[in-house]
């Protein structure tokens, strides 16, 4: 019924279209089932870049009034076969057939329509408390070093799999949302976060033996981010106490109760962009970060470009500083002092720094072609000193940037000071360690096969050579690196049905071993328990 409605205000709103636009495509008509069909398709793959209602953010507006100036033949060859700008081939790389790029490129020129809303009782009606609290353990039940765990995300098994990483045995493994995209610890190290594409939020606890999911809730239909409350100081102790998860759509940020993931308040996003204040209806969160100066979390919404230092120490009088910054925000990290955050305005090529402790923009910097730092990679380069890494989608580099505005090296400050080759561009995740002298750097999504399956060494100590590009195999894609918590293992992702964790020896950058199991499908990311508590990258 639902669907229905839907293609009736598609087909009103574009009639008024087609006779307001000679010069446009005409609509293409599309059976209901198909419209469904393709409706999932688009959310599935395309909705993460170019937007629910196609607005457009790292991919471009795909809304009628650009799509109908291309034909049907047109723009199924670009989902078919991918853009230099840095779209993937969805046909060539073997997701989508002829026909269902077809009907997509049919699809995308018909009128937008909205998802339904998510309120307050939808949420609550989602919420299940597995475990109560009072019936968790004081202490932890297993021997595991709880600091060197690694959660890795098995994004198409919507599973995320526990390895110890002392013996590298897989301890367990525990369903998550659909297409689990990324992970957090909460303060105390106890619980592990986890979000799901489909918006549905986890927690399980690091306690139990074997490690037990306690509690879920849906907190929308589409999001990507999820963090703790990690302050503890003169303003109270706020540890592990809430949760935060950043919707795309409904785009909103909603506070979860931090033990049992109680939805406790949604707040919309919807607003006006920071630079031609323009309406916007779908400005989505994009990453999410825990102060370390305040009880605030720094949540990006993209397509606003504004950074909200959002003060968690009452949630009923919720107090929230709106910086503007640069649109399209996506992903970032702490410079070594973790005052101050750098995040991606990937389609602006360029990082904005914001100071946790003044709260104001600190800086813009322009990078190169669609930079994607992950959470990027702190290091002291020998001639600039302090400086935050990040590759790119859009060309195969890496790009230093000064984080020392007080300091011996102030002049560098927010100034890209070194830009370095990598062996491919479509670079998704760089790491290093305190303890290492490398950086290491994947090109997730090169177009060259090869490339994909590579990642790339930097020397900190030498940085004018080039790096040594480390192929690891024949199959799948190589992606995101993390590091146990001695800083002298590196693990990486086989990403493929037939997933494989790689662990490479960080002192000789020659492979150690590989952690093989049935239940390591399509793994991505993975993120040790010390290291990513206490945001070290
Ligand atoms: Fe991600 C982080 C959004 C595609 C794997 N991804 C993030 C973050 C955002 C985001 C906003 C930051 C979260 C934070 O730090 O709070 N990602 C998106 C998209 O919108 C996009 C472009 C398209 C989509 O529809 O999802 C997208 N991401 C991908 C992938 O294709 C990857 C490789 C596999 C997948 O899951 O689909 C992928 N993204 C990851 C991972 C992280 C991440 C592993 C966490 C990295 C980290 O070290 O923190």
């Amino acid at each position: 019924m639902k669907s229905i409605q839907f293609l009736i205000a598609a087909v009103a709103a574009t009639t008024v279209l087609t006779a307001n636009a000679k010069d446009l495509e005409p609509v293409p008509k599309l059976s209901e089932a198909d419209f469904g069909k393709a409706k999932q398709v688009y959310f599935d793959r395309c909705a993460g870049c170019h937007g629910t209602l196609r607005k457009g953010a790292t991919g471009l507006p795909l809304t009628p009034d650009k799509t109908r100036t291309k034909t049907v033949e047109k723009l199924a060859d670009i989902i078919y076969t991918g853009t230099e700008g840095g779209m993937p081939g969805w046909g060539v790389t073997g997701v989508l057939s002829k026909e269902e790029s077809t009907l997509l490129a049919k699809f995308i020129q018909n009128e937008p329509v909205p998802p339904p809303e998510f309120n307050m009782k939808d949420m609550e009606a989602t919420w299940k408390l597995h475990v109560p609290v009072e019936k968790r353990p004081t202490k932890p039940e297993h021997k595991y070093n709880i600091d060197n765990l690694f959660a890795v995300i098995l994004r198409d098994a919507g599973q995320i799999g526990i390895i110890d990483g002392d013996t590298k045995q897989v301890v367990t493994v525990v369903n998550s949302g659909f297409a689990v995209h990324t992970l957090r610890y909460s303060a105390s190290k106890r619980y592990l976060y986890t979000i799901g594409r489909d918006a549905k939020a986890t927690i399980v606890d690091l306690y139990m033996n074997p490690p037990q999911t306690v509690a879920e809730v849906k907190t929308g239909f589409d999001a990507r981010s999820i963090e703790s409350s990690k302050y503890k100081g003169k303003k109270g102790d706020f540890n592990d106490k809430y949760a935060v998860v950043g919707n795309y759509w409904p785009p909103s940020y909603v506070i979860l109760d931090g033990f049992t993931l109680k939805p406790l308040k949604v707040v919309g996003t919807r607003g006006y962009t920071y630079d031609t204040q323009e309406y916007h209806p779908e400005p989505r969160v994009a990453s999410i970060v825990a102060s370390h100066y305040d009880p605030e979390w720094i949540i990006n919404v993209k397509e606003t470009g504004q950074v909200l230092l959002v003060d968690y120490s009452d949630i009923k009088n919720l107090k929230v500083t709106a910086i503007e910054s640069e649109r399209f925000l996506h992903d970032g990290g702490w410079d070594k002092t973790k005052r101050y955050f750098l995040v991606a305005a990937n389609m602006r090529d360029k990082l904005v720094a914001i100071d946790a402790k003044t709260k104001k923009l600190a800086g813009i910097v322009e990078t190169g072609i669609k930079p994607h730092p992950g959470r990027g990679a702190n290091i002291m380069d020998p001639k600039f000193g302090p400086v935050y890494a990040t590759p790119h989608l859009g060309e195969p580099a890496i790009t230093f940037v000064g984080t020392d505005p007080e300091g011996k090296y102030k002049a560098n400050a927010w100034k890209a000071v070194r830009k370095l080759k990598t062996g491919g561009e479509g670079g998704l995740f760089i790491k290093t360690h305190p303890k290492s002298n490398h950086i290491w750097v994947d090109h997730t999504l090169a177009k060259d096969a090869d490339a994909t399956r590579s990642v790339s060494l930097f020397d900190i100590k030498n940085l004018d050579a080039p790096p040594k590009v480390i192929k690891l195999g024949d199959r799948g894609r190589i992606t995101h690196m993390e590091y146990n918590k001695a800083g002298d293992e590196v693990w990486i992702a086989l990403w493929d049905r037939k997933g494989e964790i790689i662990v490479m020896d960080d002192k000789t950058g020659k492979e150690k071993t590989r952690i093989t199991d049935p239940r390591l499908v399509t793994p991505t990311g993975k993120f040790n328990v010390y290291n990513t508590t206490a945001d070290i990258y």
